[in-house]
């Protein structure tokens, strides 16, 4: 029986002529099915499991793809792709060649528009609402956008629109009270509010029953009802932003009751102009795990069906924990620090900071813009803030950086967390822009560290010697050890002693050659921890500093980031066919070490940039420009992320695919040491 309807329907045809009791069914399979899929590949559990029945109901009253559907951030579509007839690809949900995580119309005529980011759908609608007007359509519009979603500027600048103008369209409000984490700010009391009117669905019901009643006349009669049915609103509810906002109120609704949601949807449908359907839905519904976590089911790795456990578990602090374990570090030593973050509390790691710091920490909503121009507005009255965003959703607020915290100078510090390929969340995810659209910023300073030591005395290095606005970032995940521990001297001086010392005895052997820096074990990360926290120490970072990682005389490689891991890679390989090459953090992506980039372009060595990051606009086209600026003849070539949008796939799968793993780079880079000839212009990778 279990899954029968999901494998013997053909949906979405077959859905609308389902009885009620199949539809509950049905809505009972996908859960299980949902559970299954998610436990083995990972994705957005808890949002999907909330919106089961809301989008059994959604499928069963409009006409899809026909009628058209907006998912906000789209990481609640899952149930939508089911319903759609993508049930087959979940066995290979977000994995390379395999169905996305999120909406995306080369799947399906069903999946109208690509979402990832937040608080789009309403403009979204609207504009294929009024679309639809202009060339004299009648089908519906809807937007399905969570309460989380709705705190975001966007969502109110599409609402304030599409009520003025009277646009048909329906909004559903999926209020789960929460966004990753517990939702906060105003409008969330505001829902609160009318959360606990139920009273006014009650009476709606009623009087819907009576009318309807009356034999020959009641269904035409109940729609005509308008004006009685705003009295009865205004008379119960005294209030409600939406209806200020000239959208007319529907709800509250229990989103995860097939037979109301199905039935206000209906009565939906038939009513024209602006409508908001306020439903009320449980994250992770049905599964109890996520049920009591949702924010931790909201989106996971593989998991055991049984425990709710991850399959795989960091064993050392991710890029994120570092960040948010030197912010107590830094905080409680300067009182001005302040971290801010745009709902990525969990995140951004900042956790900790917030229990510890509760009146220094700020969780302003779904609201990048706000963030930065808020963070501006404290660094004027004289506090030192932190803004912890995901380099995806700084995006948003590229002209608050360029505006209020750039043009003023002031001492904002931008942690670009998910900077780079980010992997199974796909194009919508990639951090791979930041470079290209912090890079020509003036007053901005731009850092990339090489592993977790580097990270926070990146941060230490912003609080204390950089007045201006301050940009440091770095991917998802655990980092690689450049830089071990208990090997606290300058990576100049740790050159000379390579080999010689207590470190290069732990190291692998081959590794163990004057003037070579390697990855150390990954025990060492911690080993010579600053207090009880676990941080790693570096000394003093110098302003636009580079540091070199391995000495070699045939070329240079300059690895951005997280990307020296790849550079002493391809490193490794490169010595194996007989190039040796030296290896260069850059540390500083803005300003450039142009004492170091001179040396370099009077040597004449062959140069290759890599960087986690478009080329365009990147770190490799600035270092182009100096040496064709400055006239230097060496052979260059920029690699990483190639001028498209990058589709989903492990990290690995992803760098091989666009000619960005050590094997890949140190083709590119042997061909560049073979090749005759003069300047080599700016490329991506090998595709
Ligand atoms: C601009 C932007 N910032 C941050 C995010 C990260 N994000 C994804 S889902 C989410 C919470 C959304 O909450 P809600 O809309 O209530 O949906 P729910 O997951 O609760 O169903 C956040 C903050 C994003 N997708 N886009």
């Amino acid at each position: 029986m279990l899954k029968k309807l999901i494998t013997d329907y053909r949906f979405p045809d077959d859905l609308r002529n389902m009885t009620e009791d199949e539809l509950e069914i049905l809505a009972y399979e996908i859960r299980d099915f949902l559970i299954e899929k998610i436990a083995k590949t990972g994705g957005h559990a808890a949002p999907n499991l909330g919106v089961v029945e809301l989008t059994v109901a959604i499928h069963k009253v409009f006409d899809i793809p026909s009628d058209q559907v907006v998912w906000d951030v789209g990481h609640q579509s899952y149930v939508h792709k089911i319903l759609t007839g993508r049930a087959d690809g979940f066995d290979r949900l977000r994995q390379y060649g395999g169905i996305s995580g999120f909406p995306k119309s080369g799947e399906s005529d069903a999946d109208v528009y690509n979402s990832g980011h937040s608080s789009t759908s309403i403009s979204v609608a609207m504009g294929l609402a009024e679309a639809r007007d202009l060339k004299g359509g009648a089908h519906k519009v809807l937007a399905v956008i969570g309460d989380g979603a709705m705190t975001g500027g966007e969502a109110f600048e599409g609402l304030n629109n599409a009520g003025n103008r009277k646009t048909d369209i329906i909004v559903i409000l999926n209020d789960n009270e929460m966004s990753i984490s517990k939702n906060i700010g105003s409008l969330s009391h505001h829902l609160n509010k009318l959360r606990s009117s139920r009273a006014y669905l009650n009476m709606k019901k009623s009087l819907k029953k009576s009318i309807t009643g009356i034999p020959g006349v009641g269904e035409g009669l109940y729609r005509g009802l308008d004006h009685m049915r705003d009295l009865m609103r205004y008379a119960v509810i005294t209030e409600s932003i939406f209806e200020d906002l000239g959208f007319s109120y529907y709800g509250p609704v229990d989103g995860n009751n097939l037979r109301d949601v199905t039935e206000l949807l209906e009565a939906a449908k038939s009513i024209g102009g602006p409508v908001l359907i306020h439903a009320i839905t449980k994250k992770g519904k049905g599964y109890r795990n996520a049920e009591i976590a949702p924010d931790k089911f909201h989106s996971v790795g593989p998991f055991d069906t049984e425990t709710g456990k991850p399959f795989a578990k960091a064993k050392r602090d991710t890029w994120s924990a570092l960040c948010g374990k030197s912010l107590i570090e830094l905080a409680e030593k300067d009182e001005r620090v302040i971290a801010v973050t745009a709902a990525m509390t969990d995140g951004t790691g900042l956790l900790p900071f917030a229990d510890k710091f509760p009146e220094r920490f700020f969780d302003v909503g779904i609201a990048e813009a706000h963030a930065v121009t808020f963070a501006a507005g404290l660094a004027i009255g004289g506090m030192r803030p932190f803004v912890c965003c995901y380099s995806t959703f700084l995006q948003r607020a590229y002209d608050q950086i360029v505006m209020d915290a750039a043009m003023q100078n002031l001492p904002v510090v931008f942690m670009i967390d998910r900077a780079g390929n980010v992997g199974h969340d796909g194009e919508t995810h990639h951090g791979v822009f930041d470079l290209s659209y912090l890079k020509h910023i003036p007053n901005m300073t731009i850092m990339a560290p090489a592993d977790g030591s580097e990270l926070v005395a990146m941060m230490r290095y912003a609080l204390f010697e950089n007045g201006g606005p301050c940009a440091i970032r770095y991917p998802k995940g655990v980092p690689d050890v450049i830089y071990p521990a208990d090997r606290g001297a300058h990576p100049i001086e740790r050159e000379q002693t390579c080999g010689t010392d207590a470190f290069a005895a732990r190291v692998p052997s081959d590794a163990a050659v004057p003037g070579v820096v390697r990855r150390a074990p990954l025990a060492n990360m911690q080993s010579s921890a600053d207090g009880a926290r676990g941080i790693p120490e570096m000394p003093p970072l110098a302003m636009g500093k580079s540091a070199v990682l391995r000495e070699g005389r045939d070329m240079e490689i300059w690895a951005v980031g997280n990307f020296a891991s790849v550079g002493l890679d391809a490193a490794d390989l490169l010595r194996e066919r007989g190039v040796e090459a030296k290896v260069v953090n850059p540390r500083f992506v803005k300003p450039l070490d142009e004492a170091a980039l001179r040396a370099a372009g009077r040597g004449g060595a062959p140069l290759l940039i890599l960087e986690d990051n478009v080329v365009k606009g990147g770190f490799g086209e600035s270092v182009l420009a100096f040496l064709a600026e400055n006239g230097y003849g060496n052979r260059a070539l920029a690699l990483g992320w190639p001028d498209d949008f990058v589709t989903h796939g492990s990290v690995a799968e992803l760098r091989a695919h666009c000619g960005l793993d050590a094997a890949a780079v140190a083709r590119r880079a042997e061909r560049l040491c073979e090749r005759n000839g003069a300047f080599v212009r700016a490329e991506s990778g090998d595709r």
